[in-house]
């Protein structure tokens, strides 16, 4: 086995006093927390996409960091990226890992020739996940960064782009039932618009619903049995994408019945550009029971793009797993770090860094989120701010009895309702979490 990281030790639990950079200060995955191990409570997975391909290119320039994992030809380069995440999956001790199909073969000068890449590839990453014992958290297909989809994909104006997207989700979704995928997403990057002027809005929703029901029916027809997730985001590459955030997406899904067949893999920096808080997003994904799977990384706020950078920001990792232990876990899904080190973090090791800043961080957001909740104060508080609802007046407008004439009544015979009002105590709340976080 080729060691590609030979520098980075295999990481392990040390404590919160450890000095040594490659070890997890409060990811311990055995521990078990509120009743499960961390390991099952976190579901970690690696994308393949920003550890394995991303170089760190951007607008103004080139890669700076190698990802050719010594490789020349680009099947062997493919091996090696193989090679090298299974590596990173086994020194970071997780379980999962999250790919398109571009970034596990390149493309070749046709359909066949792209496919018969995968065939290539698709069996070596199966040996290796076997040997490795690591499981694919889910599979997409990419349908964004080639030319031909610059006018979308599933939304595109031409059918013959429609078609060769629905090709390509087709062997992406037999390429993640091969893998055992527990998830399929559907990141529509490309399915949106520039300008309204050149655009038929109510054609492009009809054919995105209708591409993806052609796409859940065939992975059910070859047997696949995880979670569809949508992958909502507002807009980048497009000015405005149709997934724009959770709630957006709900609608689209219930307007063409398709609402039963997905759930939402949520991401921290996609609900910012949406001008929504992660919290926000997970908690409408949450009440409408499509909880479903999560992007963890973060937004830099003084900048208006995706920038996915590794989550360190604990207050809202906190924030994050108090949604996901309020929706009662993951099931199929888990928490996959779509998140890149920074362009000036080029070396291996950074790689290694990043991970471990961000499992570090969900890891005390967990920690911190079982407290607040065995703590009791802050749900307590909740439930008696809206316990006006349990009897009375309120338990009939719950139950539906009360008419727009009662109501009237009710209000007419009090007057006025300002003196029933209490404090929200925003401020008496945030410092509790902030009592519970930083508990000396
Ligand atoms: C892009 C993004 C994608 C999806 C998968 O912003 O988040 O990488 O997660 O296509
Ligand atoms: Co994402």
């Amino acid at each position: 086995m080729k060691d590609f990281f030979p520098s980075v030790p295999v990481v392990r639990y040390e404590g919160p006093k450890s000095g040594n950079p490659f070890s997890f200060r409060y990811y311990n995955p055995e521990e078990n927390i509120g009743g499960k191990s961390m390991r099952e409570h976190l579901r970690f997975a690696v994308s393949y996409w920003h550890t394995l391909c991303g170089e760190g290119t951007d607008m103004f320039g080139s890669g700076t960091a190698d990802k050719s994992f010594g490789g020349t030809a680009p099947m062997e380069v493919a091996r090696n990226k193989a090679l090298a995440c299974f590596e990173i999956l086994d020194k970071l001790s997780i379980d999962y890992f999250c790919f398109h199909d571009r970034d596990i073969a390149p493309e070749g000068e046709t359909l066949s020739e792209t496919n018969a890449r995968l065939d290539e590839i698709v069996p070596f990453i199966q040996d290796l996940m076997k040997k490795g014992n690591k499981k694919l958290l889910w599979g997409t297909a990419n349908c964004f960064s080639n030319p031909r989809y610059m006018h979308g994909a599933g939304t595109a104006c031409n059918p013959e782009v429609f078609a060769f997207a629905a090709a390509q989700i087709k062997k992406a979704l037999e390429i993640t039932v091969k893998l055992g995928g527990e998830g399929y997403v559907f990141w529509g990057g490309r399915e949106g618009y520039e300008t309204l002027l050149n655009t038929d809005m109510e054609l492009e929703l009809d054919n995105l619903a209708r591409l993806l029901r052609l796409a859940v029916d065939y992975g059910r027809s070859i047997g696949f049995k995880g979670f569809y997730y949508i992958e909502p985001k507002p807009k980048e590459p497009t000015k405005h994408q149709y997934d724009f955030d959770v709630a957006s997406v709900l609608a689209f899904l219930r307007r063409y019945g398709l609402e039963k067949d997905f759930k939402m893999n949520v991401e921290a920096n996609h609900a910012t550009l949406a001008q929504h808080s992660f919290q926000h997003e997970l908690r409408m994904a949450r009440i409408n029971g499509a909880f479903g799977s999560i992007d963890a990384n973060q937004g830099d706020m003084l900048l208006g793009w995706d920038t996915d950078q590794f989550p360190t920001n604990v207050y809202e990792t906190t924030l994050c797993m108090l949604e996901v232990l309020k929706a009662g876990g993951f099931t199929h899904g888990g928490l996959n770090f779509d998140a890149k080190a920074r362009r000036g973090s080029f070396t291996h090791e950074d790689i290694f860094h990043a991970y471990i800043a961000g499992m570090d961080a969900f890891a005390l957001g967990l920690r911190f989120a079982v407290r607040i909740i065995e703590d009791g104060r802050l749900d307590e508080f909740v439930e008696k701010r809206y316990s006006g609802y349990k009897n009375g007046i309120g338990a009939d407008i719950i139950s539906g009895k009360a008419t727009m004439a009662d109501l009237e009544a009710y209000a007419l015979n009090k007057g006025d309702v300002l003196d029933c009002l209490e404090s929200g105590r925003q401020e008496y709340l945030e410092n509790l979490i902030n009592n519970l976080m930083f508990e000396l």
